[in-house]
């Protein structure tokens, strides 16, 4: 091996016989490793990074015996003659590092003949091809390691021993634990160890798989079908340090509007005017709090996107103005597929600026979704997502609030898109094999981008498809899962990892988006939706209907229980979301990343915090009325009665249906909002601060909510001293805004 570094350069490049390797260092705990095989020229533009995050970092390099190694402050990298790496935390303590040849043995790899395939196949048993990998790379795992992050995925929350893919699927089928992908690909990966933890981003949009751990628990493996080895290691002391680097290099939620966190109402479809109007006639009279209704694709004529449809929806903006005066705001659906229909001008528009993907002739590439045949916009190129933003302003003129993404896999009905079909990445020629998990990250960039240019709010997007940094433009939501009790389990580590892959602002579809959701299921699964950021009830065309007031006055009495709840919480959910803009840490949280050295929560499947002072144990299992809960340690308060408990070990909850086990830790400082039926001005007249014993600082921010005037220092920011006594003290660390009107204190005792 040769190495070229130059004194005071953050980089340092290695020639091997047959590759280079360049170790660019990003910042302390966070280096670049690209691998460029001979005749690689560089790597693929990266679609999750934006701008430059270097930081001036001091390194040094030193000679050994087998290779060299490289120093920051917080982590050293070595590479051997050999062409292995090694990764060390700061003290050169072995994180992880290419595996030694002979470290395989007792790969539990099972590869079967063609004839024991074709027989286990008679009975529809599937069997996969081994794919032809360009890339692939083998990391040691010790023992005690637990995996985390990956972004959506199904199963526990350890992912280790599991194996996933990355490829954007929309598989209607119920997702179960053993489902590889689904719609959002996000190759980022955590290891926690005994000590310290690190971070792995591996920066392709290739289909890849990770197997963390399945072929053989002392190494995981990462392939990709193609593109490069180019990857971003993070090392670090927690998993709340990598999370805070990988979001820093991807990006973090913007702050949102505040109606955002309420409380949404969804179904496919409100099919007219009559009914969305009904709907929120029933809101008011059922007194349940709610600031949004989706119209979902039934609202458009013919299913043509940035269309309305005559019959059902002729005077959208009469209707979205009186809903307005009412506190209820309008977000609509946007499909990516465009109807190929002559006369239709998103169409003639699109074809005659060449802006939908072609084959690899150059026709116009046809598939089928839900208008019939549609064609496909080529978000990767800036002026594609430039035009494609402005067409919102027919949603927008109307009074329409936030654009819903959907089918950005992108999804097809007629076969999927074949890999050589013709889409950009930006001016470059590229193919749909390496665009497709970038699709729905460029169509939500487009619409937020757009959004932006067309209004002065900050743009309320959510999307089913993505990509690492699309957490930058926009929402998620977990896509098509079922009224089923499984999935209301899975919804807990599903979503904590979301959180920890950048994705702060998500949610499942609080119900159950297909098959008939029961009255009991619905109760427990609000107990868990009203604490993850996005808060809808959704679900599917021909399933039993699930709004708040169809299942009778009790259930409905603690239906209204939780959805008050979450308004009260409000303040306390965009505090977390101030503090994720500043630390990239997510709204909804496993044990294990406020509890990391706690090994009782490195598998805690059914509870979660909110934040680091409220944690959750909902009821996610059929006829239960008790619920084993783990309280770390420390001392803790049950939310509901008061009664201080000791935390360190297990206790058994009551929980009957209207209860959903909720601690505060103690020293928590707790803002609360009055309840109201909606989001508006009134929410600077008062503010509640419950304080409990013990003592604490919190941090509170407040602005107006909507706009991006903070940025120019239009906020406030208080720093909340609990002394532990029932002494509270309030002080200003910024004033920019209106003060409360009232601050009330309520001291727990
Ligand atoms: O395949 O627009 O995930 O939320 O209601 C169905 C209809 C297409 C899938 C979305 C779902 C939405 C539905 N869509």
């Amino acid at each position: 091996m040769i190495y070229y570094f130059e004194e005071g350069s953050q980089e340092c490049r290695i020639e091997f016989q047959d590759r280079t390797i360049l170790l660019t260092v990003i910042n302390e705990a966070v280096c670049r490793i690209t691998t460029l095989n001979k005749g690689e020229q560089k790597p693929q533009r990266s679609a999750a990074i934006e701008g430059d995050k270097q930081k001036q970092t001091a390194i040094r390099i030193q000679k050994e015996e087998t290779g060299i190694r490289l120093f920051t402050d917080k982590m050293q990298i070595a590479a051997e003659e050999d062409g292995r790496l090694l990764f060390c935390n700061r003290t050169g303590r072995l994180l992880t590092g290419y595996l030694r040849a002979g470290e395989e043995s007792g790969s539990r790899e099972n590869e079967l003949t063609e004839q024991q395939k074709a027989f286990i196949g008679r009975e529809g048993h599937e069997t996969a091809d081994a794919a032809e990998n360009a890339v692939s790379v083998k990391m040691t795992l010790d023992e005690s390691d637990c995996i985390y992050g990956l972004g959506d995925k199904t199963g526990v929350l350890n992912k280790r021993e599991y194996e996933y893919e990355m490829w954007n699927t929309d598989n209607p089928a119920p997702h179960e634990d053993n489902f590889k992908a689904l719609y959002k690909s996000v190759p980022f990966m955590m290891v926690l160890k005994e000590q310290g933890a690190y971070g792995i981003f591996f920066d392709n949009t290739e289909k890849s798989v990770f197997n963390l751990g399945k072929e053989n628990t002392k190494y995981f493996t990462y392939h990709a079908v193609d593109g490069c080895l180019d990857y971003y290691f993070m090392a670090g002391d927690d998993l709340s340090d990598i999370i805070g680097e990988y979001t820093g290099l991807t990006g973090r939620v913007p702050l949102p509007m505040l109606w955002t966190l309420g409380y949404h109402q969804s179904r496919w479809s409100y099919m007219n005017e009559a009914e969305v109007r009904e709907l929120a006639e029933n809101m008011k009279k059922y007194e349940i709090p709610c600031d949004c209704i989706h119209l979902d694709i039934d609202y458009m004529e013919q299913y043509k996107v940035f269309t309305w449809s005559r019959e059902n929806f002729s005077e959208p903006e009469k209707m979205i103005g009186d809903l307005g005066r009412q506190g209820m705001k309008i977000v609509t659906i946007v499909d990516p597929g465009v109807k190929k229909e002559e006369g239709y001008s998103v169409f003639e528009e699109g074809v005659e600026k060449k802006y939908f993907a072609t084959d690899a002739q150059g026709n116009l590439y046809v598939n089928e979704v839900w208008p019939g045949d549609a064609v496909y916009p080529d978000f990767g190129r800036a002026e594609v997502r430039e035009w494609w933003g402005r067409q919102h302003e027919a949603l927008l003129e109307k009074g329409v609030s936030g654009i819903w993404n959907d089918m950005n896999e992108p999804a097809s009905f007629n076969g999927p898109l074949p890999d050589d079909v013709v889409f950009y990445d930006e001016e470059t020629p590229s193919c749909h094999k390496t665009m497709h998990n970038v699709y729905g990250h460029y169509m939500s960039k487009a619409t937020y981008e757009g959004l932006q240019k067309l209004d002065n709010k900050r743009p309320f997007v959510i999307t089913r498809a993505c990509y690492s940094g699309t957490q930058k433009y926009a929402v998620v939501w977990t896509g098509d899962n079922n009224s089923l009790w499984t999935h209301l389990r899975m919804a807990i580590p599903q979503l904590c990892n979301l959180g920890m892959s950048g994705f702060a602002f998500a949610g499942t579809d609080v119900g159950g988006f297909g098959s008939d959701v029961t009255s009991e299921l619905l109760i427990r699964w609000y107990q868990v939706g009203c604490f993850s950021a996005l808060f809808r009830n959704h679900s599917a065309m021909g399933t039993r209907r699930q709004e708040p007031w169809l299942f009778g006055d009790e259930n409905l009495r603690i239906i209204r229980k939780y959805i008050r709840l979450r308004y009260e919480l409000l303040p306390y959910f965009y505090d977390l979301f101030y503090e994720h803009q500043k630390t990239g840490l997510p709204v909804m949280r496993p044990l294990v990343l406020e509890y990391s050295r706690d090994k009782n929560t490195h598998n805690l499947n059914d509870e979660f915090m909110v934040g680091s002072n409220l944690l959750v144990s909902p009821v996610v299992e059929q006829g239960q009325v008790k619920k084993l809960v783990y309280l770390p340690e420390g001392t803790w308060y049950d939310y509901w009665t008061k009664e201080r408990i000791e935390g360190g070990g297990w206790i058994v909850a009551d929980a009957p249906l209207d209860i959903c086990p909720l601690y505060v830790k103690a020293g928590a400082v707790l803002p609360k909002y009055p309840v109201r039926s909606h989001i508006d001005e009134s929410k600077d007249e008062k503010l509640i601060l419950e304080v409990y014993p013990g003592e604490g600082t919190y941090y509170h921010y407040q602005d107006n909510g909507t706009d991006f005037a903070y940025e120019k220092g239009e906020y406030n920011l208080y720093r909340i001293i609990n002394s532990g006594n029932g002494d509270v003290k309030m002080e200003t660390e910024h004033q920019g805004y209106r003060e409360y009107g009232d601050i009330e204190i309520i001291s727990v005792k």
